[in-house]
Parts: structure tokens; sequence; C-alpha cells
């Protein structure tokens, strides 16, 4: 018997932690007897096979002799292998890298005049919720930070049901129709010649089916602003998109638009950082939920909706049932109605995240669907995508897909069937089971009875013919800032296409957007002569500005929920930290220190200092404002360091405060920093943590000069 492998079985040990980890065992893992053993004091479940065989020997296959052939015979070995040869499943074809947590709901506000749905009409109760933020073209291991939409989902576990409101963090989408969903995915996926490149829209097909789909213009304004850049998932907005209706208990119907609105405000990084993060932190959202989760700093959005009549979406100067539309808040206000706290990591990435299954078609008797096509095609594809993810008509049964209230049905059998259904009836009506489950006629869910006419056809309603005026409106509705930055973003996206003539017709449209921003996309791609917009079936509207649309203005003044990165080194005056650690946490934000060696780093007072990251893996980019407190020693060694003078010119060029000392003075020279009003130094404190507080976006046109 190998060395490695004595393992005594069958202590009776019962200390407090054996009984806790016995318990979380057989909550937890199938196949696993429970029964505890002893390594060096250790308590330790017993390694079994999938049928509960104790194993003895986990580091060595059976062999025919000391240097033989391994034996076929070896179960463990071939169980052990075959499992993991089967661990992965298909990835979502979209949306397909995702971080979830569980958390809960709870209604601040009844919508009883509007619907019968529970989870929108007892207040102060909290439903349990499961969330999962993804982003939409890249796999399952791409970057957390590419330039992309964010999903937006939400399972709610409500009484009556499950209910999951399936969104993104833009309030609108590409296009139309269910039909062209496919041609969007493929074009925007990576080439499938070339097979690049991963998560990202710059390049010649997405481009190319863009700009012959007018209808994506709207949508295009959203993606190519910083809404796409979010700074952490917990400062993203939420949208369900689509109108649903609401039906209350006469039967009457309200049409819905859902929006989450994080209470830690909107913030966005600037272009240049997210690609920078990219290669510093590629999980930098990711690692960002879960230390503020882990921390107790649990991400929270407010539920928000708006209320409108049919006769009142009648009257709207565009088709609340088109997805490229949205209503703006000017038009219909926004009520709060509830709140979301996300509480809880998952306790397993791939039982939960991986394997949670939201489909648009889950909803709760109360909630009904508008007549949205994009809506009624999802309604089709979410759930046949999980049969072909989670490989069988079960999926419903995996723990974090299963409804928290009773369901029973006479559907059975498929592969992995995890229940045991007892008696002979599977089937209803039947007289043979008194105790069989039956319809519920006056709770259950009913379907809006909406008159429907016409004639049958693949047609698209005159109403959604206009596709630039709220793309106008949005564009409009941006600073001078935010309008940069499109502009630029939009140069950068469409430079990397190499076909030529997929630019100009971009441009083209954009003349229909706002000829200003076309004129400097233009420039900024080198086209000379301006292309002629094309030709447009509806009228062109100006809609005012609309404040609910831009973004920096939403960002909140406050640290809570930010992170500073304080930069170190030997000889670090003490007392100078100890102040600016204070400062930092007493304004309810964490701060991480960063030093050029992880270990051994000796401050002023000859105490080590605890340091969190390296210099060379933590760039200011992960951080929202930074510190140098250096010794004036130190600061010499560092001013020749180029992941220093990175450190200090990047949260420059992002538009960070920093604080420096008389040390970190000697390396912001260095860095040839011309200092500002965000650059402050360690003895004004509270200017610093004011400045921190936001970017210095008047220092832009300094480090990236406008196109
Ligand atoms: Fe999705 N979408 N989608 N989508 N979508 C999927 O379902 C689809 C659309 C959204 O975290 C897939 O389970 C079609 C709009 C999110 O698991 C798939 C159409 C919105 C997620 C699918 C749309 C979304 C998905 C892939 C056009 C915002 C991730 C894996 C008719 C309102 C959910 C899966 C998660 C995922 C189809 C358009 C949001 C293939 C056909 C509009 C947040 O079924």
């Amino acid at each position: 018997m190998p060395k490695t492998a004595v393992a005594k079985t069958g202590s009776k040990e019962t200390t407090k932690e054996a009984k806790k980890e016995s318990k979380n065992l057989t909550s937890t893992s199938i196949g696993n007897g429970g029964e505890l053993h002893q390594i060096a004091g250790k308590i330790y479940p017993q390694l079994t096979t999938n049928q509960g065989v104790v194993i003895a020997d986990d580091q060595n296959s059976l062999k025919a002799s000391v240097r033989g052939p391994t034996l076929l015979e070896d179960f463990i070995l071939r169980e052990k292998i075959t499992h993991f040869d089967h661990e992965r499943i298909p990835e979502r074809i979209v949306h397909a890298r995702g971080t979830g947590a569980h958390g809960y709901f709870e209604l601040t506000q009844s919508l009883e005049k509007y619907t019968t749905a529970k989870i929108l009409t007892e207040t102060g109760k909290q439903t349990p919720v499961f969330t999962r933020i993804s982003t939409v073209a890249g796999g399952s291991g791409s970057v957390d930070t590419p330039r992309d939409v964010r999903g937006f989902a939400v399972k709610f576990y409500t009484s009556e049901g499950n209910w999951d409101l399936v969104g993104n963090n833009v309030p609108v989408f590409f296009i139309q129709d269910a039909i062209k969903f496919p041609d969007l995915i493929h074009a925007v996926k990576m080439e499938p010649d070339r097979g690049f490149p991963q998560a990202a829209s710059a390049h010649d097909t997405f481009w190319d089916f863009i700009s012959l789909t007018p209808e994506a213009m709207h949508m295009v304004m959203w993606i190519m602003s910083d809404r796409t850049l979010p700074r952490s998932l917990r400062m993203i907005e939420g949208f369900g998109v689509h109108s649903f209706r609401l039906i209350n208990k006469n039967g009457e119907s309200t049409f819905v638009k859902f929006h989450w609105r994080p209470k830690a405000g909107l913030q966005s990084t600037v272009w240049d950082e997210t690609v920078k993060i990219a290669g510093a932190d590629p999980d930098f959202h990711r690692r960002d939920f879960f230390e503020a989760i882990t921390a107790g700093d649990f991400p929270e959005w407010e539920l928000a909706v708006q209320l409108f009549t049919e006769k009142e979406a009648d009257a709207f100067p565009f088709d609340h049932l088109d997805a490229t539309k949205l209503i703006p808040e000017e038009l219909v206000p926004l009520t709060v109605i509830g709140r979301m706290v996300l509480d809880r990591w998952p306790d397993n990435f791939f039982a939960e995240t991986e394997q949670v299954a939201f489909c648009p078609s889950h909803l709760v008797p109360g909630i009904d669907f508008s007549n949205d096509p994009l809506l009624h095609g999802r309604l089709f594809s979410y759930l046949d995508t999980q049969l072909s993810r989670l490989g069988s008509a079960n999926f419903h049964q995996i723990p974090v897909n299963a409804p928290r209230c009773p369901f029973a049905n006479h559907q059975r059998d498929g592969h992995m069937q995890m229940a045991r259904p007892v008696g002979r009836v599977a089937y209803e009506p039947n007289s043979l089971a008194k105790d069989a489950p039956r319809e519920q006629p006056a709770t259950g869910f009913t379907s809006m009875a909406e008159p429907v006419a016409g004639d049958k056809g693949r047609i698209r309603p005159e109403s959604f013919a206009d596709h630039y005026s709220q793309a106008r409106q949005f564009y409009v509705s941006q600073n001078e800032t935010e309008q940069a930055h499109i502009v630029a973003a939009l140069v950068f996206e469409l430079s990397k296409v190499e076909h030529p003539h997929i630019p100009l017709a971009m441009v083209a449209h954009l003349l229909h957007i706002n000829e200003e921003l076309a004129q400097r996309v233009a420039d900024g791609l080198g086209i000379k002569d301006l292309p002629a917009a094309p030709a447009i079936s509806a009228e062109i509207q100006d809609l005012p500005a609309s404040p609910a649309l831009g973004l920096i203005d939403k960002m909140k003044d406050s640290l809570a929920g930010r992170v500073l990165g304080i930069l170190i080194a030997d000889g670090t005056d003490a007392k100078v930290l100890e102040k600016f650690k204070a400062a930092v946490t007493a304004a309810d934000a964490k701060y991480k220190i960063i030093a050029p060696r992880i270990n051994g780093v000796y401050l002023s007072d000859g105490k080590e200092a605890k340091v969190d990251g390296q210099l060379a893996g933590s760039p200011s980019v992960i951080f929202d404002a930074v510190a140098l407190v250096l010794s004036s020693e130190s600061a010499k060694k560092l001013a020749r360091d180029m992941a220093a003078k990175g450190f200090v010119s990047d949260a420059f060029s992002h538009l960070k405060a920093i604080a420096y000392d008389s040390g970190g003075d000697v390396l912001l020279t260095a860095a040839g920093i011309d200092k500002d009003a965000a650059v402050i130094s360690t003895d004004k404190l509270k200017d610093f943590i004011a400045a921190a507080k936001t970017r210095l976006w008047t220092r832009e046109e300094f480090v990236r000069p406008p196109l």
C-alpha cells in the first residue's frame, strides 16, 4: 500500500467542527456516507467513488506490475477520468461569461392597483433571488472588460413560481425582430474563418451587419458610450427592455417597463483604462463583486417601473413594442417599488452561476407579455437553449433553477430525472388519484384576452420605421466628455475594419443622427468626402435632451464601495500612511497597499507593512484613485522603474485623483506630471477625498485631446 494513502476510517470523533463538517457534507455532496476519519489529528470525510466505495489509494492507478501497464480493470481510475472528460457543458452561445450571486428582493411599494402578482403586491416580504450579470460576445473564459453590453438577469423565487426578468444594462436592443438575432450574433462573435477577435465588436463582420441594419443605430449610440465600460458590476443599471403587461384582479392590463438602479450610482472606466484592466486583471469585475459581497459590502439596486396604459402608448411618438426604442423618463416617470440586495456568493460556480437557466417565459400570474416581436422570439429561444446547454428537460430540478414554492405536474422521466414520483397516475383528468395535482382556474396563470385581428404575414409595422430620432436624442443628451468618448469609440472600432466601404456606410448613418458627430468620426477616420446619408422613409424628430440618458452625472458623490491604491516602499512615513488609511476608511472606501515587494517592506517606524499587491501586478487601473506615500530614498529608486511611473501616469491619464507626500512628489516629477486640481498633497486629505469621489474630466483635453 503506498505511503500517501494511509487512511484510518471510522473515527467517532464528535467535536463541534467535525459535526459541522459532516453536516455540510451530507447537504452538499452526493455519495459520501458522512463517516469521518482522522489524519494527523484533523477530521476528514472518507474519499469514495460515486458508488460510495471507500478509496484506499487516489495517487496511483492499478498496474500489472511495478513498472508494467495500467489495467482496464481499474474502475476507480476509469470513473474518475470519465467524469473529468465530461466536466464541461456547452457554454452559452451568448452571455457565456457571467458572474452570479444570491440575494433577496424586497417590495417597498405595492402595485396592487395594477397586478395580482404577489411579488409586486406584498410589501416588506423578502423574496430570494439569484442574479447573473454577463458580457455578451465573449466565451466563458474571456476577459471581464471588453466593450460590450452587460446582461442583467434576475430569477425571483416567488411564492407563486419563478419569475425571470432577463434584461441588459442598456434599455434598447439592436434589432426589432427575433429572426435577425442569429445574424447579429454571428456578426459580432469571432469571425468563423479565423477564430478572432474574441469578445470584441471592433471588426469587419460586426460593422458590416450593423451598417446594413439601420434599426441598430440607437443601440450603437449606447454601446459606443462608456455604458459598456463599467467600473464595477455594482455600478450598472439594468433594464427589462421590452414592455410587459401587468394584469389586476379585474383582468385590466397596464403596460410596464422594468428598471434597476444601482445604489452605488453609475460609474464607468475610460477606454484606455479598460484595455489595460483586461491585462492587469481579466477577472476584474468578478473579483470586485466577490470581494464586495464577501466583505459585507452588498451590491444593491432599486427596482423602478414605468407604467402606462394602452391609450397613452398609442399617443407616444414611437412604438413601445419596438425594442430599439425606450420610453423617455420625461414622458413616463419612474416609480421606485423595491430593492434587491445581493448578499451571498454562490457556494459553487458551476452548480449555480453556470447552471442557472433564465427564460423570459418564466412568468407568474399577474404579469404577461406584450406583443414585442423580439420578446416573442426569446420566449422560444431560452427554453430551447437550456435543453441543449443543460442536456435535459429536467433542468428545472437543478437546485439553482428549482422553484422554492411547491410544484407538481404529470411530466415524467427524461435524462437525469431526480424526482421519484409515486403512484400509478401520471395524467389528468383522472379519477384514480384524489391527491394528484389539478388545474386552478381562479388563481392559475391566464393570458390577457387580447383581441387579435389582421392579415397573417412576414410584416414589420410602419410604426417601427424611425431608426434615428432616439439615437439623435441619446447623442444630444450626452455632455461634451461623453460625446467625445462616443466619437473616440466609433473611430477606434471603425479603424479596425479592413473594408473601407463599411466605415463609410456608418458615417452615412451618423449623418442622420448628428452632422457634427458624423464629421468628427469622418475626420478621425481620415475620410475626406462625406458620403450621402441613406434614404429614409420616416421623418427624424428632434427630441429634447433627456438627462436620464447621461452617465457621468449619475456617478455617486461618495467613496463608498470604491477602492484606493496606496503605493508605499521602504521608509514610507508610517504616520502619514496611518492618517491616510484612516481617512479612506472614514469615507467608507477600501484601500490596498501596493509596494515593490509583497513581503519585507519596512516603514519609517521600523515595522513591517502588510502589502496587498506587488507593484508590477497591481497597476493603478484597478483603483479608483491612488496615493504615493514614499520616502525620498525609495522614490528616487522608483523614479527609474517604469511600473512605478506607469502607476502614476496611468492614474493621471485616467483622470483620477492622486495624493502625494514629499517622496511621492519625486515620483510625480519623474513621471512628468503637471500637477492640477486633483493632484493633492497628503496634507490636504479632505480635498483629496472629495476629488477621489469623481474624475477630473477637465483634465482630459490635456491627456487625450478630443477628436
Ligand atoms: Fe438573450 N439569449 N436573446 N437577450 N440573453 C440568451 O439564453 C436571445 C436579448 C439576455 O445569465 C441565451 O440561457 C434571442 C435581449 C441575457 O444566463 C439565448 C434574442 C436581452 C442572457 C438568448 C435575445 C437579452 C441571455 C443564451 C432576440 C435583454 C443571459 C444562453 C430575440 C432584454 C442569461 C441562454 C444568463 C441569454 C437568446 C435578445 C438578455 C440563446 C433569440 C433583447 C441577460 O437563449
